[in-house]
């Protein structure tokens, strides 16, 4: 059941109201799982599709799966403003990452159309179908089948229960045969806007409800399985161990010493796994997540070069075998200088003051970029920042405002000359 409040209550009202409406669906009980492709993934699509056409919005699925509504403008067939964010999210993560900038676009639309109103270029609003890469361990699809960057090879990669990529899909209705096809012309996309949350503290800090992004911070994902003997607890002696999940553990710590010396740079191991392991048996196998990030390209390269000889000198020492394998590259990306200044103008004419940020966190810009101009508008956090955790909270008066923000941008955008 759709969350159709009346249009007289006020637009952050409708967004937080929808916000919840769309947590419903999860593939865990109790928490707000959506990965891509499940039930819980089509349940929201069906339901982005339903607030979208009651916008005025003609809808589209591609091949990927991404819902696109596009809102004509006074010239049928018009380049588009594009916009949106992921509807995806992580395992027990928040409500508003990704689906904030879905959600809070198709209201606006929404008003537009109640009041008649078009413009000199189309507004297109994507629900990007996958961004976080939890099911299958790659990031972006969405975004990179619209950007026309969707790398074939991930179609192989398996989830938990060992169905391909591209199983699921077909089973779903997508065939991956129409990927290419699901790229945009980039000559049809004026530029592209994402609101996204902050998902940090700076602006709560500030007191602030938003912020200009200035650039993406790049990322470097790998999955490490380590390979050493499996022996019994009781009588392998500590020198003749062949311990998988202790050299992973003296990696990951390597990892957290190298990335914490460094503003901006940041080092993640967030999953560790010691398959079928028992307290009892000296772990013969670990297989863990690397994440590495910076907003300088250099110091990432550099950060994940020195990661990965610590990696050979511990297995070495250890008599332990590795296979690395990179998972995701991206590197940083720049929002565009005429994109931010019309967003610092929209927060300006509101009375905020106008603050820019970088993003240490990824987004579907960084994939649009390759087709587009692309800039962020930041919202606010509560509870000190928290995301990709089910205490992620945003406030109503931030999501008016942020509202009319966005509304304000589109109505006084200007293409780059
Ligand atoms: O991991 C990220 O930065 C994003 O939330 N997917
Ligand atoms: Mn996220
Ligand atoms: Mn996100």
């Amino acid at each position: 059941m759709a969350a159709n409040l009346s249009p007289a209550a006020d637009i952050g009202t409708r967004i937080m109201a929808w916000a919840h409406a769309l947590a419903v669906h999860t593939e865990q009980p109790g928490m707000l799982t959506r990965t891509y492709l499940t039930e819980a993934h089509h349940g929201a699509a069906a339901q982005l599709t339903e607030w979208m056409q009651a916008a005025g919005m003609t809808v589209r699925r591609d091949a990927a799966g991404n819902v696109i509504g596009r809102y004509e403008g006074t010239e049928p067939g018009a380049p588009a403003l594009l916009t949106g964010s992921h509807f995806d999210t992580v395992r027990d993560g928040g409500r508003f990452d990704g689906n904030l900038g879905v959600i809070l676009p198709i209201a606006c639309v929404a008003e537009w159309n109640r009041q008649g109103r078009r413009f000199p270029f189309a507004i297109e609003v994507v629900g990007f179908a996958e961004e976080e890469g939890v099911r299958f361990k790659a990031t972006l699809l969405g975004s990179r089948a619209i950007a026309g960057t969707f790398d074939n090879n991930v179609l192989g990669n398996v989830d938990d229960s060992g169905k391909t990529m591209r199983e699921v899909m077909a089973a779903a209705g997508f065939d991956p045969a129409g990927l290419p096809a699901a790229a945009h012309d980039p000559k049809k996309v004026l530029a592209f806007i994402e609101v996204h949350i902050e998902q940090g503290p700076v602006l709560l800090n500030e007191g602030l409800p938003v912020g200009v992004v200035t650039a993406i911070s790049g990322a470097s994902r790998f999955i490490i399985e380590l390979e050493g003997l499996a022996g019994h607890a009781g009588t392998v002696p500590m020198d003749m161990r062949r311990d998988a999940a202790m050299a992973g553990a003296e990696i990951g710590l390597y990892i957290e010493k190298r990335c914490g010396g460094k503003p901006g740079l940041v080092g993640t191991v967030g999953q560790f796994n010691v398959p079928n392991g028992a307290t009892n048996v000296v772990p013969g196998r670990a297989v863990f997540s690397i994440d590495i990030r910076c907003g300088d390209d250099a110091e990432r390269e550099a950060a994940v070069n020195d990661v990965l000889a610590e990696i050979e000198r511990v297995c070495t020492r250890r008599n332990v075998r590795a296979q690395v394998r990179k998972t995701h590259e991206a590197k940083s990306v720049p929002c565009a200088p005429w994109l931010q200044e019309q967003w610092a103008a929209a927060i300006a004419r509101q009375g905020v003051p106008v603050r820019h940020l970088p993003s240490g966190a990824g987004h579907d810009s960084m994939a649009i970029a390759a087709i587009a101009d692309v800039a962020m508008l930041f919202v606010r956090c509560g509870n000190g920042g928290i995301s990709h955790h089910p205490t992620e909270i945003m406030t109503a008066a931030d999501a008016e405002l942020s509202a009319r923000v966005f509304t304000d941008f589109v109505e006084h955008f200007q293409r780059q000359q």
